[in-house]
């Protein structure tokens, strides 16, 4: 497989990892119908385990089975798909070597009040099951970010030093932010900023609102504005605290919206210059024909020119 000069600068930005660590950023890079072009549309199914299983699957019941993933992310021409354990392992055999995976080595639920993820997998389940990545979930803002973020560091230098990539999902929440404040552009810059601080080679936030939130930072906002109304424009300032685009970012879908919703969403990603999406309940909860429509429509979005 040939690189693209594209991958090729991407890679060049990772400049202290091995070339194991490389070689799986470039196998999620050079994956599906996105291969070689720096965007990326990526598949996340841990929501079973943030929402429980209905919530997650009722809408469209063969997503309960954990295979639909796999071929969803296969037939639709993904780069990766990211899940907990259990999922991965569910079709660990029949898919080995078809799709770039993403462990996901922490996990939440809605059963817990506490602002906190469990350690449920390991690097070494990572390495048996063939995984490109681990991805891990920091919730900058809780009680428990510190510790959090001292087991990302732990887990990001073992699987570094394995030559795994390392995929961060950055979720601000805890005392200090209210609904608005999770995904204020200030907040959502700053936890982006600080996945990059983490050493995380791909970065996952939510898409920013208009607001902003840290009373400390308005001032700043107000002698240097962003334009706030332009989607385009918010994500570009997320993309600049990813050291000014040296790290790869990607933006969550949400709940399930209107397709045109979340196209409007992509095309602002894809214009602010973000390297694509990270799409899960707007994915599968859709039936399977619908979803690999909206899917193909994003990749479309993704290719065009900016
Ligand atoms: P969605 O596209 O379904 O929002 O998935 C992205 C994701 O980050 C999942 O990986 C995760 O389970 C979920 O969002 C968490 O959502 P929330 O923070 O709204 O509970």
């Amino acid at each position: 497989m040939k690189l693209t000069r594209k991958v090729k600068e991407i890679l060049s930005w990772y400049e202290s990892d091995n070339p194991g660590t490389k070689a799986n950023l470039a196998r999620i890079l050079m994956t599906g119908r996105l291969a070689g072009t720096g965007r990326m549309v990526i598949l996340p199914v841990d929501q079973g385990f943030e929402h429980g299983p209905a919530r997650s699957f009722a809408p469209n019941p063969p997503a309960y089975d954990p295979l639909y993933h796999f071929e969803l992310a296969i037939e639709a021409g993904l780069n990766a798909y990211a899940a907990p354990l259990g999922m991965i392992e569910a079709g660990a055999a029949t898919y080995a070597g078809c799709i770039p995976t993403i462990l996901k080595v922490n996990s939440s639920n809605s059963l817990s009040t506490t602002k906190d993820q469990a350690v449920t997998a390991t690097v070494a389940d990572a390495l048996r099951l063939g995984c490109s990545a681990i991805g891990f979930t920091i919730y900058p803002g809780s009680d428990h970010q510190f510790e959090m973020m001292e087991e990302l560091r732990e887990l990001a230098a073992e699987a570094k030093s394995c030559g795994l990539a390392v995929v961060v999902w950055s979720y601000p929440r805890g005392p200090m932010l209210d609904k608005v404040g999770e995904t204020a552009l200030d907040i959502c810059a700053y936890a982006a900023h600080m996945a990059a601080l983490l050493g995380a080679h791909i970065i996952k936030v939510k898409p920013p609102t208009e607001a902003i939130s840290l009373e400390a930072a308005k001032k700043t906002y107000e002698a240097h504005p962003v334009d706030v109304k332009s989607a385009a424009s918010r994500i570009a300032h997320v993309v600049q605290a990813c050291f000014a685009g040296r790290r790869l970012v990607v933006f969550s879908g949400g709940e399930a919206k209107s397709s045109a919703a979340l196209l409007d969403e992509v095309r602002a990603i894809h214009a602010g210059g973000g390297n694509g999406s990270i799409v899960g309940r707007n994915a599968f909860q859709r039936p399977k024909e619908e979803a690999l429509k909206l899917l193909g429509d994003m990749i479309e979005i993704y290719k065009s020119k900016p």
